[in-house]
């Protein structure tokens, strides 16, 4: 048998040694001599809630959590059981975190303060605890969206504390609940994606800085409200037909954005005549998923053409019009919405 050339591991496959969540974290605080380790056990505890969930989304029939709790939240949606499920878990696992100021949730009519600049709290947690709720019924993906800001012991309101442009974030992930349960991060150095070893118990690394496709022919947006996206969305979508694009649209965020980080393509979630400043949440939807796809080489804008992590947020709850993912397909919308 003539010596064949060895298997080439497929690109971005990681060949190194095994990393954990956990480890792969203490490697990046370790980048800074002065840390105190007190970022790590935040990651730490989001993980530890992001296991707990995934578990209960996937018995979420046996365990007759399906439907809704009877509660509206301060968007005026009712709110499932697994929303406030998720929303407990989370809340539990990262109060005892003691370098966190403040907490944020979507299903949270205010941010909750924790502690104070002088009592050591350091960092600013929001979340969006299951996006996409509203399909789990059907065992579609489902996920969770998180981003960390530093507490400014010089503002004293919760608001106001978070309140904060998308580019001045620490770090910000989602974990999908999806055929596997996938935990992606970024610190600001790159997107890594670690995926759960249930039997384990452990995220393992299985992307290390993950880069988007510059190009791809897909894009995802609900096509059925364009009659009311403003005119150049509706050009694009026009143009796009006539250059042989692909739609894909699960209807569930972080499913979504994860398949254009994976695969490319562009997300848009325009001003429809429901919501005509777009539906998705600036603070702890859209900027998240936006430093993701800016750190893994995309881009993300807002309805107007600019920069989504250079809005100054006013509220907790605002929302924005959104469009992300490749660059060079983010730039195609780009041309016709400006
Ligand atoms: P939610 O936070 O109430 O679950 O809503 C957000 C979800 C996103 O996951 C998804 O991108 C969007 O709503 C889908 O909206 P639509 O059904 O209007 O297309
Ligand atoms: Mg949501």
């Amino acid at each position: 048998m003539p010596e064949s050339a060895p298997k080439q591991a497929p690109r971005g496959v990681v060949t190194d040694n095994l990393v954990s969540l956990q480890s792969f974290i203490l490697e990046e605080e370790a980048r800074y001599p002065s840390a105190t380790g007190e970022f790590s056990w935040i990651i730490s505890a989001i993980s530890l809630a992001a296991k707990i969930i995934a578990h209960k989304v996937r018995h979420v029939r046996l365990q007759n959590v399906l439907g809704e709790d009877g509660i509206t939240n301060v968007q005026g949606e009712s709110q499932l059981h697994m929303d406030v499920i998720a929303n407990e878990v989370i809340m539990r696992v990262l109060g005892g975190r003691k370098s966190i100021a403040v907490l944020g949730s979507e299903e949270d009519e205010e941010p909750t303060i924790l502690r104070r600049g002088h009592e050591g709290g350091k960092y600013c947690v929001l979340f969006d605890p299951l996006d996409g709720s509203s399909n789990l019924d059907t065992a579609v993906g489902v996920g969770t969206i998180f981003t960390i800001l530093r507490n400014d012991p010089k503002i004293h309101g919760a608001v106001e504390t978070v309140c904060q442009p998308g580019h001045q974030q620490v770090a910000a992930g989602y974990v999908l609940y999806g055929s596997s349960t996938v935990f992606v991060i970024t610190t600001g150095h790159g997107v890594h994606m670690f995926e759960l070893d249930a039997a384990v118990g452990s995220f393992m690394l299985v992307k290390r800085d993950l880069q988007m496709p510059p190009k791809k022919k897909i894009y995802s947006v609900n096509e059925a409200n364009a009659d009311g996206f403003p005119q150049g969305f509706q050009d694009y979508l026009k143009w796009a037909h006539t250059e042989g694009y692909s739609s894909r649209y699960i209807g569930s965020m972080v499913a979504d954005v994860h398949r254009t980080l994976v695969n490319g393509g562009v997300f848009l979630y325009p001003p429809t005549t429901k919501h005509p400043n777009g539906k998705l949440r600036l603070l702890y939807e859209a900027n998240p998923m936006s430093f993701l796809v800016e750190q893994a080489g995309g881009s993300s804008i807002t309805a107007k053409g600019g920069r989504t992590m250079d809005i100054q947020p006013h509220e907790l709850h605002e929302r924005v019009a959104l469009v992300l993912g490749s660059r060079d397909e983010v730039a195609a919308v780009a041309r016709f919405v400006k």
